[in-house]
């Protein structure tokens, strides 16, 4: 299998265990592609590697079938083992050439970064795409404070232009015009995708908004 691309994708859903249900972790990675994710991870912070591969494994029938790339947050040893596309990695998980050894050519491999200097740098170490943020304070990612949109159009100017970059941070769809008007074109909804309602039909408006 070669390297997928996020390069089409304007949404990139995570299946944050924190928010959803574990027996209902498969209609809900139906309903996030319904909408329109066109990349989606598996975030399970409290798991362990064992029990995030076993949900790695009920999900990628369903990803693989919709043809959207699946992402493993934090363990490359999983992506590998599971034969994820990707692995997503944050500032302290090592360096690319470490990360790329494990997964081998043909993953993705994403980086969280949190100023522009990481964005450029991330780039620069040849990531696959980033993630930008926290745009806003979020209880997802809590103890760090928003970035604010000031350096948004900047950064997607230098990197976002090679690489997919995913704005992120308590994005919603009331403040997702805002997002955008502050030079987002990508971005990662977690808590207001998995806490709604209509997953599908939120998903849906978020990625109607993206598309302009
Ligand atoms: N990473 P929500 S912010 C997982 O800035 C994550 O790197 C971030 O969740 C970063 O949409 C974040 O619920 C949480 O705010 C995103």
């Amino acid at each position: 299998m070669s390297k997928q691309t996020l390069s089409n994708v304007l949404l990139y859903g995570i299946l944050d265990m924190g928010y959803v249900d574990e027996q209902k972790a498969t209609e809900v990675t139906r309903q996030l592609i319904a909408g329109g994710a066109g990349a989606l991870q598996i975030r399970a912070k409290r798991w362990g590697r064992e029990r995030i591969a076993a949900m790695a494994e009920r999900v990628l029938p369903i990803t693989r079938d919709a043809g959207v790339p699946l992402i493993i947050n934090d363990y490359p040893e999983v992506a590998v083992e599971v034969g994820a596309d990707g692995v997503h990695v944050g500032q302290d998980d090592g360096t690319i050439d470490e990360i790329r050894y494990l997964v081998g050519e043909d993953m993705l491999i994403g980086r969280s970064t949190h100023t522009p200097a990481q964005a450029e740098a991330a780039l620069e170490d040849g990531f696959d795409y980033i993630g930008f943020g926290p745009v806003f304070p979020t209880p997802t990612k809590a103890g760090r404070p928003g970035i604010g949109m000031e350096n948004i159009q900047s950064v997607h100017e230098k990197v976002g232009v090679e690489i997919p970059m995913f704005c992120i941070g308590g994005i919603k769809p009331e403040n997702l015009d805002q997002v955008i008007a502050a030079g987002a074109r990508r971005v990662v909804v977690v808590s207001a995708l998995l806490q709604a309602d209509d997953i599908a039909a939120t998903t849906a408006e978020v990625v109607a908004k993206l598309k302009g």
